[in-house]
């Protein structure tokens, strides 16, 4: 597919000294010290601390710099020298401060004391953690616990996460969202629907034994840049890499590792996709549905001519149910649908699809650009109808591998953060702490928007970060937000959830996990789960940014405790003295899982969940793989019209989620500014603007409700008809809540019915 000359875009590759020198300057402006470098050489490393950027798998056997240039971002961003003190709010009133950015908001540094709002002077004002827990304690004991929320952003460890989960139980609910229910629970529940596992089935080796990876939106450069190492290795070794993604990211284009000085001094890159198509938002199904087609079509032929076909016909019969009716419906259905439905041309399905045929070994990489989709479900299935139809699921070299976004926050749905009662260890719960817990199904995401919109919901409790900023539907939400009669935010440093308060609200600075904690039994290990599903131990020697800080672990703790009556079975203080105590309830909670967890905690490269669909044991409704027979083209509801656009929403090379540490998505050419409209040069003729023209959006979902972000330049880019691209959250305000994936309740932030007003 060719480039237009007349697009904003960016000529060098992914990597190379462009990392480097975007590494530099957050060191110079965030936390220049030898004793951060030191913590950062540790980063990544076994017996060392794992990153809190991506998720991505951490090796047995790391390089020198086992880290990327995001990944020390964020590092440094936690490290900074900067500090959000009791001063600092003394002088400035919350009102003053809902003015400002989030990069400036997050800029002030580490947050250092316990802070509590104080209405009157519309200022945050410092407490003890005594009273904090205290006040906290005497406001959720005084409530009907079911109308309390507690979120939690996917950073904090499985330690922390196990008791946070038991907490919300032993008070009385399930209202447990997390991040991931805007981001992977498309997964969660399409991968247990259709393989009965909710999680990915490829282990790094795996890399090291295909053929092919199919890509369909995930952003590898900006969001999971050590991965863009074992690509290049794949593409080296002849992997073929087909790339379906609207917009061309550098990453998966070409690459330049920083950590070879061949390649560093002339600049050589790998070139990782040898196809790229630019699928039109939510075209994917279609997309699928054509590379399906074809080799259906090519395995009646073949066999019709008494030749061996095409497709593993022994792997279907035995392991999969659904394949008659879905052969059936992708044989029936139209070259001219597909096409239209996918923005594709045949042409380049089928070239696609000879890629795929000629592989042995396939892996199916994906991200965001399926999950976040009305019928993001029928992503996921049909993403899982491709590779089951060579038999792709449970053999070495091949598999699907979603890609997961915060470092834990996979970890934290193993060990109990759901609001799912089903999917909770409540016969274990007994069992251990001698309690019934609630059996009522609790809030995700969505719900608990909608419950804070409708009143239900009292009171909201955020393990880490930035609720009312990542979520949609932002205007109507911070208004009913104030409603709620206590928030208490856990946190790093101060973000816009912080400025929208409740009639009594709190927030409570943690420690970061690149920072040492110590307890009563000495120094601290956390663990975390990565996107392969390993378990790795974290740990760090680095000094806590204020000596008033607590670890998250003892603040979740210290809630629980001051809200609950006593239980000698529940041990709040000997699980805070000793991390290793709250590794054997997970043990004793997991046993299958989590077998000898202690002694395994330093693993070189981790040590690996069991994943019954990596041995072809699936854990369905009929105990095989399920072939989905999709009923609809495109995974958007919204039907086109005339001036309508769909919007996607995404991140930059220059942010983690709504951290925003600057203003360069290098990869993508787009400098000094966030505020940006991307659109094709034939999109801005056809619709009358012009390069640089400032424009606002509006929503245009047909339900009547207003919304807007104004502001926005037009910036020619190269992306398929029809389609917008802007930077998340700042254009959360256009996504109603209503719009998200059917199954999983994920907001669809990829394809938003907006349109254009000048
Ligand atoms: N540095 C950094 N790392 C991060 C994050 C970060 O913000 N910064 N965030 C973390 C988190 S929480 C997550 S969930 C992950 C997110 O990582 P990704 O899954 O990569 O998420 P996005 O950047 O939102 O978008 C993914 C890609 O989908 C493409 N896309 C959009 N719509 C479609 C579509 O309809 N079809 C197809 N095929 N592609 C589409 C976009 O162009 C984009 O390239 O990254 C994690 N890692
Ligand atoms: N339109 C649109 N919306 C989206 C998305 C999109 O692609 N488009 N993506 C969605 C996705 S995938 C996700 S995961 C969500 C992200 O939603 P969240 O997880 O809620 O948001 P983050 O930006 O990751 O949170 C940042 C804050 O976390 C706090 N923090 C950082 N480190 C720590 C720590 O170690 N401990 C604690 N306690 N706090 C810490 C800091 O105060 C920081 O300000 O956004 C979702 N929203
Ligand atoms: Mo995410």
């Amino acid at each position: 597919m060719s480039k237009d000359d007349d697009t904003t875009q960016y000529d060098g590759a992914a990597g190379g000294w462009g990392s480097v020198r975007g590494m530099l300057s957050t060191f110079r402006e965030e936390a220049d010290s030898p004793a951060v470098l030191r913590t950062l050489m540790r980063q990544n490393k076994p017996g060392g601390f794992m990153c809190t950027s991506c998720a991505w798998t951490k090796p047995a056997h790391p390089h020198p710099f086992e880290f990327c240039e995001n990944g020390a971002k964020a590092t440094l961003w936690e490290l900074t020298s900067h500090r959000c003190t009791p001063d600092f709010f003394a002088a400035h009133t919350v009102g003053e401060l809902k003015g400002w950015t989030d990069h400036d908001l997050e800029r002030q540094g580490r947050l250092t004391h316990p802070m509590r709002y104080d209405a009157a002077s519309d200022r945050y004002l410092p407490c003890s953690w005594e009273d904090a827990f205290e006040e906290i304690g005497a406001e959720l004991a005084a409530l009907d616990p079911r109308t309390a929320v507690f979120y939690a952003s996917g950073h904090a460890s499985l330690e922390t996460a196990y008791l946070y989960a038991l907490f919300a139980r032993l008070y009385g609910h399930n209202n447990l969202p997390d991040s991931s229910n805007m981001c992977h629970e498309t997964t969660s529940v399409a991968l247990k629907a259709v393989i009965g596992a909710p999680v990915g089935t490829v282990a790094p080796d795996d890399f090291g034994q295909c053929d092919a990876i199919f890509f369909f939106g995930q952003n590898t450069g900006s969001n999971s840049p050590r991965f863009l190492h074992t690509l290049q290795e794949c593409a080296r070794r002849g992997v073929r890499i087909v790339t379906f993604n609207p917009v061309r990211e550098k990453g998966l284009e070409v690459f330049v590792n920083p950590q070879h000085p061949h390649e560093m001094l002339t600049g050589d890159g790998t070139r990782i996709s040898c196809q790229y198509h630019q699928v039109t938002a939510g075209g994917d199904i279609a997309a699928m549905l054509g590379l399906c087609k074809h080799l259906i079509a090519e395995d009646d032929r073949l066999r019709a001519d008494g030749r061996p076909g095409v497709l593993d016909h022994g792997f279907i019969a035995e392991h999969t149910i659904g394949f008659a009716e879905f052969a059936a419906m992708a044989r029936n259905t139209t070259w001219e649908a597909i096409e239209a439905a996918s923005g594709l041309a045949r042409a380049a399905l089928l070239d696609a699809a000879g890629v795929y045929m000629a592989a042995e070994r396939t892996i199916g990489i994906y991200g965001m650009g399926l999950t976040q989709h009305v019928h993001g479900f029928e992503n996921v299935a049909g993403f899982v109808n491709l590779l089951l139809l060579k038999g792709n699921i449970g053999r070495p070299g091949a598999g699907i591998s979603p890609v997961r976004g915060h470092s834990n926050v996979q970890g934290q749905r193993t060990v109990g953060i759901t609001e799912k009662p089903e999917l909770a260890p409540m016969d274990k719960y007994r069992e251990l702490f001698g309690f019934e817990p609630p059996g009522e199904t609790g809030m995700n995401t969505v719900d608990a928007c909608e419950g804070i919109l409708a009143g239900r919901v009292k009171a909201f409790v955020g393990l880490g970060g930035n609720f009312l900023r990542a979520i949609p539907e932002q205007a109507a939400m911070e208004q009913a937000w104030t409603a709620l009669r206590l928030t208490v935010q856990i946190a790093t440093k101060l973000n816009r959830s912080h400025l929208i308060n409740g009639r009594v609200a709190f927030l409570l600075p943690c420690r970061g996990r690149a920072e040492e904690d110590v307890q009563e039994s000495g120094p601290q290990t956390v663990t975390m789960e990565d996107s392969l599903s390993r378990i790795h131990g974290s740990f760090s020697t680095h000094e806590p940014a204020s000596p008033h800080l607590l670890s998250e672990l003892a603040i979740v703790a210290g809630l629980a405790k001051a809200t609950l009556p006593p239980n000698p079975k529940v041990r709040w203080d000997d699980w805070t003295a000793d991390y290793a105590a709250v590794r054997d309830l997970i043990e004793a909670t997991y046993p299958d899982q989590f077998k000898d967890f202690n002694k395994r905690v330093f693993t070189p490269g981790g040590f690996h969940r069991r994943n019954t669909a990596r041995d072809r044991i699936w854990k369905t409704g009929s105990g095989k793989a399920v072939f989905t027979t999709p009923t609809m083209l495109s995974a958007t509801s919204i039907a086109d019209a005339p001036g309508r656009y769909r919007l996607i929403t995404l991140r930059s090379n220059d942010q983690f989620n709504t951290t925003i540490y600057g203003y360069s998505d290098r990869l993508r050419g787009i400098e000094g500014r966030r505020n940006v409209l991307l659109i094709n040069p034939r999109d801005i003729e056809r619709a009358g603007l012009a390069d640089g023209q400032v424009v606002a959006l509006e929503s245009d979902a047909g339900d009547g409700t207003h919304r807007e972000v104004a502001g926005l330049m037009v910036t020619p880019f190269d992306l398929p008809d029809g389609c917008l691209a802007g930077y998340y959250p700042e254009l959360n305000p256009l996504v109603p809540l209503w719009l998200h994936d059917i199954h999983s309740k994920t907001p669809a932030s990829k394809a938003v019915p907006v349109r254009i007003r000048s």
